[in-house]
């Protein structure tokens, strides 16, 4: 008795099943940076930086791809992380009185 309850453990032997789907991985989705031809590119640093916690090097060559490229992607991240990613950006550049844009697609 004790040992067939042991044998199907306490869930009747469905914990197993249930791990795959308890940890499955969230959709991803890319916050894609867009050029314009004024916004200064310190301020696209500060905000790779500060917004989307990159490195110096790295936040200067995602601006750069931007710049030459038209697009670069700042990160990729779950739905509601990359909209507040992007909610953050445009109210700082609204603030300073730029016209950055950003767009969310699937990773
Ligand atoms: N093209 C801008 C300039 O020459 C710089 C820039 C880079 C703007 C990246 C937007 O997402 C951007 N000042």
């Amino acid at each position: 008795m004790a040992d067939r309850v042991g044998d199907q453990n306490q869930a009747g032997g469905a914990v197993k099943e249930r791990v795959q789907e308890n940890t499955k991985e969230p959709t991803l989705y890319s916050v894609v940076l867009l050029n314009d031809d004024y916004t200064p590119m310190q301020f696209v640093l500060d905000v790779l930086e500060a917004v989307f916690q990159k490195s110096p090097a790295e936040a200067y060559r995602i601006m750069m791809q931007v710049h030459l490229g038209g697009r670069g992607v700042a990160g990729i991240y779950p739905w509601e992380v990359a909209e507040t990613k992007v909610d953050a950006l445009l109210s700082r550049a609204r603030e300073a009185g730029h016209p950055l844009q950003a767009t969310i697609e699937d990773a």
